[in-house]
């Protein structure tokens, strides 16, 4: 069955792939399930017929069949438990990277996003000129250990996985920021996870939904 999933019908990111669509289309170029995406306006996501699907009126959602899901992370893990591709056979190794998916979403992203609010809509606030360093100081610190443990490696533990595609995506936040190339390995591993064919299609599809031009790479 063919599944379908919401995002922005005009993103306010326009195209550069930040919108969370992007990881549940990444992940379904990864395992190589088509999939039908329904565009969505601000005032549509808000209305009962979304929030039926979402209860907090947000995108992306993800439907197939009877199922209705939202929540990046568990419809990424949904789709890499129906396809092979995105979690390790081997029990530990798949317990590892399950864990790795928690902590792109539950520790790194936060502060990532702490750091988008702020800039959002507390600029200009007397707080704002102390706050931002503060903000940006915990992001290093999460960034310094994830560089360590990273090390020489290509993915987070062995073969790429949904961890990868998720820590990616949740990294890519920082672009503009110079953050992220303060930590060379870590720069070079997004920059892995975004030369993929997979993550070049799902960029393309959605690019498409911004230019009103699809196409295909
Ligand atoms: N935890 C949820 C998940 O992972 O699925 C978060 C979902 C979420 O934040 N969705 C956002 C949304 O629907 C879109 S992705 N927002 C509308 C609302 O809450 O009313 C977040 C996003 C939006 C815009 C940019 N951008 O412009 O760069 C980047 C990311």
């Amino acid at each position: 069955m063919t599944p379908t999933i919401t995002a922005f019908e005009r993103s306010p990111d326009r195209g550069r792939g930040l919108a969370r669509d992007m990881r549940v289309r990444w992940a379904l170029e990864e395992v190589g399930q088509p999939y039908d995406v329904r565009l969505v306006s601000f005032r549509e996501m808000k209305e009962p017929a979304h929030v039926a699907l979402h209860p907090f009126g947000q995108i992306p959602t993800y439907e197939e069949g009877d199922l209705a899901l939202f929540e990046t992370g568990a419809i990424v893990f949904h789709i890499a438990e129906r396809h092979p591709g995105l979690l390790p056979e081997e029990d530990n190794a798949r317990a590892r990277a399950i864990a790795w998916m928690f902590a792109a979403l539950s520790t790194v992203e936060p502060p990532i996003l702490e750091r988008e609010g702020a800039r959002l809509l507390e600029k200009g606030k007397s707080w704002y000129d102390e706050r931002l360093p503060m903000l940006e100081g915990r992001i290093r610190t999460r960034l310094a250990d994830l560089s360590a443990c990273l090390g020489d490696a290509g993915w987070l533990d062995g073969a790429f996985s949904a961890a990868d595609l998720l820590m990616v995506t949740v990294m890519r936040r920082l672009e503009g920021s110079g953050i992220l190339e303060e930590y060379p390995n870590l720069a070079a591993f997004v920059a892995r996870g975004q030369a993929r064919p997979a993550y070049k299609r799902a960029f393309a599809d959605q690019l498409a939904v911004f230019t009103g031009n699809p196409a295909r790479v």
